[in-house]
């Protein structure tokens, strides 16, 4: 059962989400993927999304550029939490996006990441398990640790 389903608007997304699954990997969390644009395919995002939860996502990851209407389409269909990257593309690099993602009517929030912050999301995503994981929170409380020791550390 994936605990978190990364979903991205494009196959030209899938280089910048690429982190996502990285991160999760190393936290040994399991996630799905998988491409479908809102704009483009839009009754295949609803069965996307209703499948995901039948099959227990619970958080959603979702990336997209330019109007990037993914992440707050996702979260309209589902009241788990989503986590919404934006992605640098076309003219105005990622702006567009953050903006689209971040500003979601109230009711319907969309968890909004740096542009291009896919590993973020990720952590994000890590967070949210960890309050019902004791051992994924004690692999994120070693991991702030170790990144906390390396600050200090004048290499
Ligand atoms: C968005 O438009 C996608 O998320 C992608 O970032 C951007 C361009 O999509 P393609 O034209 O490369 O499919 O919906």
């Amino acid at each position: 059962m994936p605990e978190v389903m990364l979903l991205v608007g494009s196959k030209s997304d899938i280089p910048a989400a690429k982190p996502v699954l990285e991160t999760l990997s190393r936290f040994e969390v399991s996630c799905a993927a998988a491409v479908v644009s809102a704009h483009r395919a839009p009754e295949r995002l609803q069965r996307t999304v209703r499948e995901a939860e039948a099959a227990g996502t619970k958080v959603f990851v979702a990336g997209a550029g330019m109007a990037a209407a993914l992440p707050g389409a996702v979260a309209s269909l589902t009241r788990r939490p989503v986590v919404g990257l934006p992605l640098a593309s076309g003219a105005l690099n990622g702006m567009d996006s953050l903006l689209a993602i971040a500003q979601m009517p109230p009711g319907v929030p969309v968890a909004t990441v740096a542009i291009n912050g896919a590993a973020n999301a990720a952590y994000l995503a890590i967070e949210i398990l960890a309050l019902g994981d004791v051992a994924l929170g004690e692999r994120l409380a070693r991991w702030r640790e170790e990144q906390s020791s390396r600050v200090d550390a004048f290499e």
